[in-house]
């Protein structure tokens, strides 16, 4: 039976890997959450919006007729990497995620490592400072224990309520961003500090290199523990897993 792919999109790697799948002629649905106004354009059919949990996805993966599922979403999407994992095992679909390795600092970064959102507020209890939060807005609202700090904020959309800031500034814009922007936009609001979380990839690193040009540390959010599953880190190696697969252990 030919092919019938879901790739769970929203990063650059899902859309280079639609990009070739669609080249190559393969069938396929790149899906996102709707977390966003417009989703970028994608070159396969797209569906917006949650599947309702494993069991909804279980039933999409089976009245669309899936044969093959591949996980390309963001390293902080833990959630949908779970539920992935799980109604693949429960209707024997196979299963790979296409993954970009972390960040590690290089000469010149000044990174304090976080475990997680809470753990990057409670590094910010201190002193006023001028703060570039790019982070998104899924997680504004857990920052405004710290008003006494100045905020920049960068977001997709515009936000639908103003952020829990007394003092903020909204950028909307989209990424991938470019590092000499990122300087300038850090000099431009004098940053003291930035606040990222370790995605990996190249859409969100400017602000990392922006900041060590700058000498401007950054507390670096590690990322959440994802499920074990078979993994790759190249649309190329997607095309091989699905036209000869490979065991668990990759062999
Ligand atoms: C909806 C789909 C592509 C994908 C591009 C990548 C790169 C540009 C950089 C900063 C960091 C951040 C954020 C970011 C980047 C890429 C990638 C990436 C970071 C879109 C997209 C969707 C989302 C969701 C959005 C989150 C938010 C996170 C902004 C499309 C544009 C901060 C993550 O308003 C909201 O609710 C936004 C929510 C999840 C994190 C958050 O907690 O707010 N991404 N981003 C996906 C869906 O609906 O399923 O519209 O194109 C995709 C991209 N954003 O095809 O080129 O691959 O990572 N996305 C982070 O990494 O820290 C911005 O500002 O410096
Ligand atoms: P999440 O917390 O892991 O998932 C929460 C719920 O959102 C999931 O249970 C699922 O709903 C739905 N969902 C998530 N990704 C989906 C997808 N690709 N297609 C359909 N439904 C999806 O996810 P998130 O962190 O909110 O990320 C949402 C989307 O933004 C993902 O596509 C991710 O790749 C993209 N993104 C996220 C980040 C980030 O920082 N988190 C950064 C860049 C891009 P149901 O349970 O109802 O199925």
């Amino acid at each position: 039976m030919a092919p019938n792919l879901l790739v769970l999109g929203g990063t650059t790697e899902a859309t280079a890997l639609c990009c070739v799948l669609a080249a190559q002629g393969v069938r396929g649905t790149v899906s996102f959450a709707g977390r966003v106004a417009r989703p970028v354009r994608q070159p396969l059919p797209q569906r917006v919006g949650g599947f309702g949990g494993v069991d909804g996805l279980v039933a999409f993966l089976r009245s669309e007729k899936i044969t093959h599922v591949v996980d390309a979403t963001h390293p902080f999407a833990a959630q949908m990497s779970f539920n992935a994992v799980e109604a693949c095992a429960r209707t024997d679909i196979p299963l790979t995620a296409l993954t970009r390795a972390p960040w590690c600092s290089v000469v010149g970064d000044s990174w304090t490592h976080v475990r997680d959102i809470p753990e990057a507020v409670a590094t910010l209890h201190g002193p006023p400072e001028r703060v570039m939060l790019a982070i998104g807005r899924m997680h504004l609202a857990d920052f405004a224990p710290n008003p006494q700090h100045f905020y920049l904020l960068r977001l997709v959309d515009p936000p639908q309520e103003p952020p829990p800031f007394p003092d903020h500034h909204v950028l909307v814009d989209r990424g991938p961003f470019d590092s000499d922007s990122d300087l300038a936009l850090m000099r431009e609001h004098r940053i003291s500090r930035v606040v990222s979380k370790n995605s990996g990839g190249t859409g969100a690193y400017a602000k990392i290199a922006a900041a060590r040009r700058l000498a401007v540390p950054v507390i670096m959010i590690d990322r959440p523990p994802v499920p074990r599953r078979l993994e790759v880190h190249s649309p190329e190696a997607v095309l091989h897993w699905l036209h000869h697969g490979v065991t668990d252990l990759g062999v």
